[in-house]
This record gives C-alpha cells, structure tokens and sequence, in this order.
C-alpha cells in the first residue's frame, strides 16, 4: 500500500465519496500500514482540506459534517491499533474540550496515542465548563489535565478554568497542557499553563517530559 492509496483515500473523504473511502480504507488497513501513517497520511489532511473549503464557502455545515462521518467510521477502524503499546502506566490525564467548543476530533486522536503511549485516560467529552473540569479533577486526581480548543472564540475558556483552579488553591496539584489549532505556545504562556502541543505526537511527548 502507498502514498497514492493514501492520497485515493484522502480524496475520496474530501469528496464525500464514502463508498469508496470505506472500500479503500480497509484495503489500507489490510495492506499493513500503521495506523498512525494512515491518520497522518490521509485523515487528518482530508479535514484540513475540508477546513478549507469550508472557511472560503464552497463547502456549508452539512458537508462538513458527512466528511466528519466517513471520517469517524475509519478512525474507528484504526482506533484499535492506535491504542495498542505497552502499558506501563505513566500517569493519569484528564482531557476535555473546553466550554462552548464541540470540536473533539483532535482531541479524541490524542487520547487514542495516550492510552497507546501507557496513559490512562478520563475523557471529559467535549463542551466542558471550568466547574466541571475542577469537579472532576478533585473526584479523579490526574496528573495533568488536557485542554482543547478549535475556536478562537473559546480560547479564552482555557485561561477561565486554570484561574478558577488558582482561586480554589489547587492550581499546583495538576499539570496543565492545551491544544487545537488556534491555540499557540504563546498563548500557553500568557495564560499560564505548563505546556502546549502542536498535534497529538508532541503532546504525548510533552506529557511524558512533564511526568519524567
Ligand atoms: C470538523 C470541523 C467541525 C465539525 C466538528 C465535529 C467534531 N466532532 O469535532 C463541526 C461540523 C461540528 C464543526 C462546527 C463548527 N465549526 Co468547525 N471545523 C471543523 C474542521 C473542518 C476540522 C477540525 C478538525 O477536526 N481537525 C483535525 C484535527 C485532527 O485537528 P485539531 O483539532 O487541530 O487537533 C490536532 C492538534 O491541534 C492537537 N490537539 C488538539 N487538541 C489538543 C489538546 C491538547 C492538550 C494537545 C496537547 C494537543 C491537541 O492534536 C490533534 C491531532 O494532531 C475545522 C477546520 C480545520 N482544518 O481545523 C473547522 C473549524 C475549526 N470550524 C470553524 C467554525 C467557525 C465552526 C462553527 C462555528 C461553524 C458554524 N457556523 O456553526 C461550528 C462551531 C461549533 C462549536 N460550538 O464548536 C472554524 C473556526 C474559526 C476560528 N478561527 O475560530 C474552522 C477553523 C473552519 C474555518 N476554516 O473557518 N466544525
């Protein structure tokens, strides 16, 4: 399987052609190809093609949303995989996407390479107010808590949540570490948190040097 069967699949997905994602995608899958290749390879550059469409107006909500099935379906089938490793427990995260943002995917592919990477996972969901991210931290004890944002809009929800941990006094029991597309180290820094990842590979990389 090669490139070329990775760019099929990646236009197909675009072209919301989903007979033909989902005849290709397991062919892929069958052919060997980790499933991190094929993420990287065809998925995530298939919503970033839609991305763009989507913001210059050929494509409208609905069609944003057939890709994001196709999508779900083969993640779903490379999930697995992803999540296989060796577990070795390095620690506990708290992932959750922050108040008023929906946006989960990338989110949901760096809790996938977390439990692959031996970390064990609480998966807020997405949609999560600052409460509950206390809530549930102070019910679950993780190391770190993972925030995401894709609206620049909602950014600000990342800065909201770390300063009701700082008013509660519990700021400095956790690790705090942000993502999403809009979200820079920049940023990180000017809300105070203790790192950012760019994708999902390097936030697993952030988290295992936070933790070491
Ligand atoms: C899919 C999508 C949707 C889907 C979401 C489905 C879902 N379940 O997630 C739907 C259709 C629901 C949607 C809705 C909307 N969307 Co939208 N959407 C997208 C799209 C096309 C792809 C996002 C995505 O999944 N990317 C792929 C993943 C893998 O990338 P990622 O999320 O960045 O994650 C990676 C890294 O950032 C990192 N990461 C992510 N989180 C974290 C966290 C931590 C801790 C770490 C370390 C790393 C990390 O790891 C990931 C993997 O490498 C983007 C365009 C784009 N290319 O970004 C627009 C986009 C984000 N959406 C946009 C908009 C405007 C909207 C709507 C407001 C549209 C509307 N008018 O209603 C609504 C908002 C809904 C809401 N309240 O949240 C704009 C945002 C503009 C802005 N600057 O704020 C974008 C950029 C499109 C555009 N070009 O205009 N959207």
């Amino acid at each position: 399987m090669s490139e070329n069967h990775l760019a099929k699949l990646t236009e197909a997905i675009v072209q919301i052609n989903m007979e033909e994602a989902l005849e290709i995608a397991p062919r892929i899958i069958a052919g060997g190809m980790p499933a991190l290749e094929i993420l990287n390879g065809a998925l995530v550059p298939a919503l970033d093609r839609v991305g763009v469409l989507f913001r210059d107006g050929e494509y409208f909500l609905p069609d944003v949303l057939m890709c994001v099935s196709i999508y779900n379906q083969i993640f779903a089938q490379i999930e697995p995989d992803l999540k296989q490793g060796d577990y070795k427990s390095r620690g506990r995260v708290m992932l959750g996407t922050v108040k008023g943002d929906t946006h989960d995917i990338g989110k949901n592919i760096l809790s996938a390479l977390l439990q692959g990477n031996g970390f064990e996972v609480i998966n807020l969901g997405m949609n999560v107010p600052p409460e509950v991210f206390l809530q549930k931290a102070t019910e679950t004890e993780p190391d770190v808590i993972g925030m995401s944002a894709l609206l620049t809009t909602t950014m600000p929800e990342m800065k909201k949540t770390i300063d009701l941990f700082i008013k509660s006094g519990l700021r400095d029991r956790y690790k705090f570490v942000i993502g999403g597309a809009p979200v820079t180290q920049a940023f990180a820094d000017q809300i105070g948190a203790d790192g950012y990842g760019a994708e999902a590979q390097s936030g697993v990389d952030l988290l295992k040097q936070l933790l070491s």
